[in-house]
């Protein structure tokens, strides 16, 4: 089948306003928004309903069309664009954004893929509960993307990744079936938990289309607290004692670098209200009893008696907390603007963060002199964005090279949660065992033996 007529089959099943075939509306779906994996669509479809989605997977399988499924687009592994190829079709959810039912008793949120996350956190406010999914780009992100990627964030400490807060979902699959699981059940262990499958998957084992969210009761308190350290094991001895007086109140605990800091002054024009340290902790507790706020003001008087913390401020109102946030919510942009960056979004198991550090830091110094150091991230994950500011001609790939071989070394992952996409394809063949490498195109062969879904993405071909 050539182009054209897939092209009118396409229109034929969606009506014209729902393909996108030429001229600058096409562009932001074609390129993600750091601007790094630029790609050419052949046309960009915008389904309506899920039988809408299975009709396109169906008309494209039979021209032999790969798709590319997309969100909000706001990824940082190039995991929802196409290639530039010019024939690959993307998928927008974008119109299927409906949110169908909010339940505040059985605390589920049922939606449709392309709803904002962000629209998804305000509904449940609304009812008077709490969807805990919460990631910088939560205005523009949607609960399909977040699902597909098991997106992470700021609360995973407490509430986990996007993977523990999903009950049901539907599911087309790259034979145009729809697998229907939207089910509203705490407990359902009949049979295989397919659903996991795809939550994680990138786009490369079925579209999800929708999801039923599992809510929390809305705490009443936060306190958000914003401290400096010396180093980073001073910020796990940090961790330790807030765990110790705040116990499973800690919703977020993220560290921030000195360099993090100043980045967001320079092009964010935000300032630490403490004295600069060499290193930040940013920490949230809530609660619906009373006397978070009396612990939080003991744990800060205690990191200070013991030399734990240098500085530190609790936020007196929402306004402030928000403050607080404000200059953690920067980082990434005011990085983007300071120039070029490798981003590495790692984990090492949680008390080797200290020395993963150090360690790769002197292996940077020795092997890409010059190069600066953003670090950052969600310390009580074990998860940090170790990016690497390049803008002295250094070559990506040496970076990259160095700072993966020190995760390797440390028995941790170079994806964390921000996912593969195309960005760590290769890394991530490099990394991996076989064994589990196989096993994953095992997978994918039975699901998708054509690689019909986002081939290119995850998997190497
Ligand atoms: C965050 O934690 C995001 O702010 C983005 O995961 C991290 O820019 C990054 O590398
Ligand atoms: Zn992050």
């Amino acid at each position: 089948m050539m182009p054209r007529d897939l092209l009118e089959r396409l229109t034929g099943l969606l009506g014209p306003a729902a393909v996108l075939a030429e001229g600058p509306d096409l562009e932001p779906y074609a390129v993600d928004w750091r601007k790094l994996f630029p790609g050419k669509p052949a046309c960009v479809v915008r389904p309506s309903s899920a039988e809408q989605v299975a009709g396109i997977v169906r008309i494209c399988r039979e021209a032999g069309a790969a798709i590319v499924p997309q969100g909000g687009n706001t990824g940082l592994a190039g995991g929802a664009v196409p290639d530039a190829s010019g024939t690959q079709v993307v998928l927008s959810l974008n119109r299927m954004a409906a949110i169908r039912n909010v339940d505040p008793v059985g605390l589920t949120l049922e939606a449709e893929a392309g709803c904002i996350l962000k629209v998804a956190q305000d509904a449940a406010a609304a009812a008077g509960r709490l969807l805990p999914i919460s990631l910088a780009a939560e205005g523009s992100a949607t609960i399909g993307g977040v699902v597909a990627a098991n997106a992470g964030g700021v609360n995973v400490l407490r509430y986990g990744m996007t993977r523990s807060l999903v009950l049901g979902l539907e599911v087309v699959l790259p034979d145009g079936t729809i697998a229907n699981g939207l089910r509203r059940l705490r407990k359902d262990n009949a049979g295989y938990d397919w659903k996991q499958l795809f939550i994680g998957s990138e786009g490369t084992l079925g579209i999800v289309t929708a999801a039923i969210l599992r809510l929390l009761p809305r705490p009443k308190h936060s306190v958000t607290a914003l401290l400096s350290v010396v180093d980073p094991a001073a910020a796990l001895r940090l961790l330790e004692l807030a765990q110790d007086e705040l116990g499973d109140q800690i919703s977020a605990f993220e560290l921030i670098s000195a360099t993090s800091m100043q980045l967001v002054a320079k092009h964010a024009g935000l300032k630490t209200p403490i004295a600069e340290g060499e290193w930040f902790v940013l920490i949230e507790a809530a609660s619906s009893l009373a006397g978070l706020r009396e612990a939080a003001e003991a744990m800060l008087g205690m990191a200070f008696e013991r030399e734990i913390a240098l500085d530190g401020v609790i936020a007196e109102s929402g306004a402030q907390a928000a403050q607080l946030w404000a200059l953690r919510e920067h980082v990434t942009e005011s990085e983007a603007r300071e120039g070029k960056s490798v981003k590495h979004d790692v984990s090492v198991p949680l008390t080797e963060v200290p020395r993963f550090l150090h360690e790769a830091g002197e292996a940077l110094a020795a092997g890409a002199p010059g190069t600066r150091v953003n670090a950052f991230g969600h310390l009580g994950d074990g998860n940090i964005h170790y990016n690497v500011l390049v803008d002295h001609g250094h070559d990506p790939n040496v970076v990259n090279r160095i700072v993966h071989d020190m995760v390797a070394a440390f028995g941790g992952s170079i994806s964390a949660e921000h996912g593969i996409g195309q960005y760590r394809v290769g890394e991530l063949a490099r990394y991996r065992a076989s064994t589990e490498m196989e096993l994953a195109r095992r997978l994918k062969r039975a699901l998708d033996p054509e690689s019909l879904l986002n081939p290119g993405k995850v998997l190497l071909p």
